[in-house]
């Protein structure tokens, strides 16, 4: 029996009393004794009859419990589907139904929501809460202490991640084992982890950053992470001094650089800081070299792609740039409409191909077809140039993609909510810069002839159906939107128009 992910991440740490989690009080869970929870799981899912290849959906506030149920759906061959915490009921529903989920885990908090959800859609529900307690720990704790790995193959699907997409619908990107074996392999080499390490993880559990890249490289080495529930500054520099090395989204380091008590000292020990998930700004990466000595190792990544680029572990690590492209990753730069790769230099769409790209979108081989060449090529989306040194330089995006403190939010999908409301004719939603979270969400409405929009009801409505990360930070109610002779909206004038929104200083 094989099943490589489980084998390579999870089974080769059986009997080890290594430390796997440090907790925020100071306890540790070795390597075994997760095993053994996530064994316990394994068996309490079985039991409940979700077989190899079934989808579990689970919305869970990150715990050592919330990893061990990633752990056990490896083990027992169950396609493992994380959903970002902020998500609301509508979101969830939607996510549920198109991947025909046989499980949802749920915060106890969500069952009211959730019930008529899993009855309608014929899932099952159990309950998982922050203190690690709820119906899945209890039926967890009568199983036995090990699970009968299910055989699986390195082209088996192992997680079911969705991202929006630029017509508002959400798209479930398909992640074989192979996509993340052979990334947390490759970044384990290039950023040198080892046994030793012992990695700050404040990162959400959701996505690919937090649970694939700092986790799966954990697993690989058999290091340990210091396991925090959410960025807090006061808890990451109380932790950061048994720490070797953090991985993180550009808003963690602007917000330690904004506390003076993250300085040289309180960093001198470690070994690697890296960012991801969105723009490094080259301002920051300088000021904390400056402050601290450390230049930020800055990679280049998709919940599509896994990670693509890095910047080199030895050698110069360039400020405003993703590095090179990973071993096993090739990676061009195309002409947008011929998709003809353009000279060294010349800005066009990144296109990647290697075992790192995912097999497709769940049920949608229409979308996938738009987005994967015929031979293997991933349309990313994403504007860029190699330089002449090879690095590559991402200037900007080809889809209409906002990135708020890593968080990818696409317009069309607030856009769509704001045009229903009653007094908008039209609306336009923009990113434009933020000091916290590199990006921020603003609407700009056309009000009907003869009516005022009300506001808070707009927002209110927004609340109800949208996560609130997703949420206009502003509504600007404008006589009419600029567009081109074609028709189209351009959003470009527009954040000219209102970039500086939240620049600093500027009263609001
Ligand atoms: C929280 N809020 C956000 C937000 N996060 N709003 C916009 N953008 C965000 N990213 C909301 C909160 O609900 C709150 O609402 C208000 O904004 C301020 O909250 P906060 O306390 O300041 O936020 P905090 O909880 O500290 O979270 C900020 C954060 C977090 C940056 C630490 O968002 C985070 O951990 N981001 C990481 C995202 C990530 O892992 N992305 C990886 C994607 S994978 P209110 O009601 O209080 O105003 C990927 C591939 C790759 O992209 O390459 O890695
Ligand atoms: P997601 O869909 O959440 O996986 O987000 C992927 C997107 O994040 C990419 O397509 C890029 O636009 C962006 N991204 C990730 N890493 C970086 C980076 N280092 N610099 C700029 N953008 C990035």
């Amino acid at each position: 029996m094989a099943n490589p992910l489980y084998d390579r991440l999870f089974g080769c740490h059986a009997g080890s009393a290594a430390p796997f989690l440090i907790l925020p009080d100071g306890s540790e869970l070795n390597y075994d004794a997760f095993l053994t929870k996530a064994a316990k799981i394994a068996g309490y899912l079985s039991e409940l009859g979700i077989r190899p290849g079934d989808r579990l959906a689970a919305q869970i506030t990150k715990s050592p419990e919330a990893l061990a149920l990633y752990a056990a759906c490896v083990q027992a061959g169950i396609v493992f589907l994380p959903l970002n915490t902020a998500y609301t009921a509508s979101e969830v529903t939607y996510f549920i139904e198109n991947s025909g989920a046989a499980l949802i885990v749920c915060d106890s908090n969500a069952m009211g929501d959730l019930v008529p959800v899993a009855a309608t859609l014929n899932a099952q529900l159990a309950t998982l809460d922050a203190d690690g307690s709820g119906s899945l720990t209890d039926g967890a704790a009568g199983q036995g202490d090990s699970f009968a790995t299910a055989d699986r193959s390195i082209d088996d699907l192992a997680a079911l991640l969705y991202t929006s997409g630029t017509t508002g619908r959400s798209k479930g990107a398909m992640l074989s084992q192979e996509n993340l074996l052979s990334n947390a392999e490759v970044l384990v080499q290039e950023w040198r982890f080892t046994s030793q390490d012992i990695l700050l993880h404040a990162l959400p559990i959701f996505h690919t950053h937090g649970l694939f890249v700092a986790t799966n490289v954990a697993l690989a080495t058999g290091s340990a992470m210091i396991f925090l529930p959410k960025f807090d500054v006061d808890e990451v520099l109380a932790h950061l001094p048994r720490a070797t090395t953090m991985m993180g989204v550009p808003t963690f380091y602007t917000r330690l650089l904004d506390d003076l008590r993250f300085d040289g000292a309180a960093s001198r020990h470690m070994r690697l800081f890296t960012s991801g998930s969105a723009p490094l700004l080259a301002e920051t990466h300088d000021k904390f070299r400056e402050r601290t000595g450390h230049a930020i190792l800055e990679r280049y990544g998709m919940t599509e792609t896994n990670m693509n680029t890095s910047n080199p572990y030895d050698g110069d690590r360039r400020a405003g740039t993703v590095g090179f492209p990973l071993p096993g990753v090739e990676l061009k730069i195309c002409d947008p409409s011929t998709g003809v790769e353009l000279p060294q230099g010349e800005v066009g769409q990144i296109e990647v191909r290697g075992p790192n790209v995912f097999l497709g979108y769940w049920q949608m081989p229409e979308k996938t077809a738009e987005e994967m060449r015929s031979d293997g090529f991933f349309i990313t989306g994403d504007l860029g140039l190699i330089d002449e040194r090879g690095y590559v330089q991402i200037v900007g995006r080809g889809k209409d993609l906002i990135i708020s403190g890593g968080y990818n939010i696409y317009p069309k999908e607030i856009e769509l909510v704001l045009d229903e409301q009653p007094g908008v004719l039209e609306s336009a939603v923009i990113g434009v810069p933020h000091p916290d979270f590199g990006e921020t969400v603003i609407g700009i409405l056309v009000a009907e002839r003869g009516r005022t929009p009300d506001e808070a009801a707009i927002m209110k409505a927004v609340a109800k159906g949208l996560a609130r990360f997703k949420h206009p930070r502003k509504l600007i109610v404008v006589e009419e939107l600029p567009r081109n002779t074609m028709g189209k909206v351009q959003k470009n004038i527009l954040r000219q128009q209102f970039g500086d929104l939240f620049a600093v200083g500027k009263a609001l």
